[in-house]
């Protein structure tokens, strides 16, 4: 059979935009499939109320075209979920993209082809390509989990979930409604649903630390001056752990005297957003450093919330970070409303949901409208959702029975010409995810064209380097406390997932250095035919 395209990427959000730009540059046949109608990914499917991304716009943007960077021009500190998806539609405009995009089409199977050395690639609209390269550009975070408590079905009302929120909004005037779940997105959205509500119950399975974000909006001096000095700031991400810019305090916490102490995370505090956590540099080494940062949180719960006994059970118990730090406005202050109300159900699991609400220690909770804002098959759950299969017919669903193995998470061993933009195994999550996908996208770009230039067609990663790798992963998961928590980055949030801390924690400049190094050593790792 001959081949359609030289590359089928599956995902049309930041990752496959891009990845489309650079194989088009590159001379390659690309070709889009995308399940939305539209492009964006993330920012396509969550829309709920107070949706924004809490890594400041400036960083949380391509540097891959200087002319892109120079012209857009954000609004806010931290940009609001409508903004992210004019920008998404901005570059697909500006670079022609959504020609080669097949929209309202999901891809459903794929396999690789030995004799052909390419992908067979099949979609729920009846489409069969051939394609000899295939990247997933699926996003981490784009599985919605619908947790299966007994009789959700049973519940009158509508039933939202914030990773698929309707495109036309909801307006929650004159209702009361029900949130289960105390992540980020609900974060996000209980101070915004609270004031349209009549009442507001949320259910809260594990509290959860949030910084205040201050957002405000983009002074056009400082956007100016961000401009002027782009590459430089661009250049300094790509030194930090988390890819993003900002000031690291390499003291010790526990070693710092308390005062001091005190300030660094006041400092922080006030300037807002996910750098709290770069107050000292062993928050996530030392459980005792931990616990200051984690006490100043504490403290500030107890310091806004009125009612002593809402601080107390909004007041985390465990480890700061470990579970993804969330980033608010005015999330500890909603719960002072007369029309809120906090219900634990740490000890005791909702019972059910039932027509009108749902039951929990057998007392019934009535609401109008049910909102799931309970999170997501992270990191595996969109690839899997994929009927993959490589070599000999395996399944990616086999391979991958005890936990995600990958090369760099981006290729896996019996999988060959299969590239996964932010994968398992990569920095992903725990960085800020544009430069990560740029890094990725770049990476993967290169090799194709490095093969093309070689007259190689498969591309494949050897066991032991895969093995090597997943030691790696693990081994800088298990230096860290950010693995010995529940969180979805060890699967735990989805019952019956096998625990491993998915992405690599080894930072993001150690990651870029071994990429680079792989290919300064001939690809090394990989077997090339
Ligand atoms: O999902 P989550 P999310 N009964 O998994 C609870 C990114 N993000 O959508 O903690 C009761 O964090 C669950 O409880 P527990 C960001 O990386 C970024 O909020 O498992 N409760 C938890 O409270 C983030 O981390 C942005 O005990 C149940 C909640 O539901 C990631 O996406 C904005 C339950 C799920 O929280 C995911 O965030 C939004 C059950 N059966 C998201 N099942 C920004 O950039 C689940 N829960 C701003």
């Amino acid at each position: 059979m001959s081949l359609d395209f030289d590359a089928v990427i599956v995902g049309a959000g930041f990752g496959g935009l891009y990845m489309l730009q650079r194989l088009r540059g590159a001379g390659f046949k690309a070709r889009v499939f995308e399940a939305g109608k539209g492009v964006g990914g993330t920012w396509y499917w969550n829309r709920y109320p107070g949706a924004r991304c809490d890594v400041e716009s400036v960083q949380y943007s391509y540097q891959f075209s200087p002319e892109l960077q120079q012209e857009w021009e954000w609004t806010e500190r931290y940009a609001t979920q409508p903004e992210l998806l004019r920008y998404a539609n901005h570059v697909a405009d500006r670079f022609d993209l959504r020609r080669d995009i097949v929209f309202e089409t999901r891809v459903t199977e794929a396999a690789f082809d030995e004799a052909a050395s390419a992908w067979q690639v099949a979609t729920d609209k009846g489409e069969k390509v051939m394609t000899r390269f295939l990247i997933t550009a699926m996003g981490c975070l784009s599985s919605p989990n619908t947790p299966k408590i007994p009789g959700l079905v049973d519940f009158k009302g509508p039933t939202y979930h914030t990773g698929n929120w309707p495109h036309e909004g909801v307006d929650f005037t004159g209702k009361t409604v029900g949130v289960i779940g105390t992540g980020s997105s609900a974060i996000q959205s209980i101070p915004i649903i609270a004031r349209q509500a009549t009442h507001l119950t949320v259910f809260q399975r594990t509290a959860n630390y949030t910084v205040p974000a201050h957002n405000r909006p983009l002074d056009p001096a400082y956007l100016h001056e961000v401009k002027a000095h782009y590459p430089e700031m661009r250049k300094r991400a790509k030194t930090m752990i988390s890819g993003i810019d900002f000031k690291v305090n390499i003291a010790s916490a526990i070693e710092t005297p308390e005062a001091e102490r005190r300030r660094q995370y006041q400092e922080r505090w006030d300037y807002g957003g996910l750098g709290f956590m770069a107050s000292f540099s062993d928050l996530m080494l030392n459980d005792r450093s931990n616990r200051t940062a984690a006490d100043f949180v504490r403290g500030k719960i107890r310091e806004v919330v009125k009612d002593p006994e809402t601080a107390e059970r909004l007041a985390p118990k465990n480890i700061i970070g470990c579970k993804r730090l969330c980033v608010d406005t005015g999330y500890w202050e909603t719960f002072n409303r007369p029309n809120v109300t906090l219900v634990d159900v740490s000890d005791q699991p909702i019972e059910r949901i039932t027509a009108n609400g749902l039951r929990v220690r057998g007392r019934d909770y009535i609401f109008d409208c049910l909102v799931l804002a309970t999170g997501f098959d992270a990191m595996t759950g969109a690839l899997l959702n994929v009927d993959v299969r490589g070599r000999g017919g395996q399944s990616l669903r086999d391979k991958w029975r005890d936990g995600p193995k990958t090369y760099l998470g981006l290729t896996m061993t019996g999988f060959p010409n299969l590239f996964t933009i932010t994968g398992p195994g990569s920095p992903s999550v725990l960085t800020n995810m544009l430069p990560s996908i740029e890094q990725h996208v770049e990476w993967i770009g290169d090799c194709l064209e490095y093969l093309r230039s070689r007259g190689a067609t498969v591309i494949e990663a050897s066991p032991a380097a895969e093995e090597a790798w997943g030691g790696e992963v693990g081994e800088a998961a298990g230096a860290t406390l950010r693995s010995t928590c529940n969180s979805w980055y060890v699967g735990a949030n989805i019952p019956g997932k096998p625990r491993v801390f998915m992405p690599y924690i080894g930072g993001f400049p150690a990651y870029i250095e071994r990429c680079e190094a792989v290919v300064k050593a001939g690809y090394a790792g990989f077997a090339l035919t």
